[in-house]
C-alpha cells in the first residue's frame, strides 16, 4: 500500500541501532553529504533539558518522550532531517520515510563500547541488545516494513558505503503529494 501523503518536499530519515553501532558518525557524514539537518536526540535532550532527571543505574538521562516530540514537530514537518537515536518506538510513525538500523558484530561492538568506557551491566546489556536485534524488532513493529533497512556497520568501508547508499536514496526520493 502506498504511504499517505505528508506534504514534505524532502524526506526524513531515522538512524537507529544499539549504542556504538555508528549512528552519530554515519548521520554526521550523511549530513555533510546532503546538507540535511543532523538531529542527535541525546544531545538535544541535554541542551534543551527534555528529560526527567538522571538514571543512576543506566547512567543516562531519563528522556521525556513527549517533550522531545513536541520540540521536533515543526522541523519534521519541513523534512530534510536525519534523526539519530538508540530508540525508535516513541516517534510518530508519519515522521519518517526511511528507518535505518545499523548493525555491528558483537566482538567489534564489545571493543567499541569498552573503548568508550562502558563496563559491567551497561556493557553487557548493550551487547545483549545487539545480539537479540532489539532495535531491528522495535523498528519493524513501529514502522512499515518496506521503509525499515538494516545496514551493516563493522568497519570504515561500511560507513562510506552506507553514506553513499543513503545519499543516493535521498536524491532519488519523490514527495508523495
Ligand atoms: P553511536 O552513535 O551508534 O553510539 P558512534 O558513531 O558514536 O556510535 O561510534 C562509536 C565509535 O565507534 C566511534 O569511535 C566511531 C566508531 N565507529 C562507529 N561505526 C564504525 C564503523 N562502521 N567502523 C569503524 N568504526 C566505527
Amino acid at each position: 500500500m502506498a504511504p499517505p501523503p505528508t506534504g514534505r518536499r524532502k524526506p526524513n530519515i531515522l538512524v537507529t541501532g544499539t549504542p556504538g553501532t555508528g549512528k552519530t558518525t554515519t548521520s554526521s557524514l550523511l549530513s555533510d553529504a546532503t546538507e540535511f539537518r543532523h538531529i542527535n536526540i541525546g544531545d538535544l535532550v541535554k541542551e534543551k533539558n527534555l528529560h526527567d532527571g538522571w538514571d543512576d543505574e543506566l547512567e543516562c538521562h531519563i528522556i521525556n518522550e513527549d517533550l522531545v516530540c513536541d520540540e521536533l514537530e515543526d522541523l519534521m514537518e519541513q523534512g530534510g532531517n536525519i534523526v539519530d537515536y538508540h530508540g525508535c518506538d516513541f516517534f510518530p510513525e508519519r515522521w519518517f520515510d526511511r528507518v535505518v538500523v545499523l548493525q555491528t558484530d558483537n566482538s567489534v561492538l564489545y571493543d567499541r563500547l569498552s573503548n568508550r568506557g562502558y563496563m559491567g551491566s551497561k556493557l553487557t546489556s548493550n551487547i545483549e541488545c545487539e545480539i537479540f536485534q532489539v532495535l531491528l524488532e522495535e523498528a519493524r513493529s513501529s514502522y512499515r516494513e518496506d521503509i525499515v533497512v538494516p545496514l551493516v556497520s563493522n568497519c570504515v568501508e561500511d560507513i562510506s558505503k552506507n553514506v553513499t547508499t543513503l545519499s543516493d536514496w535521498i536524491r532519488s526520493w519523490q514527495p508523495t503529494s
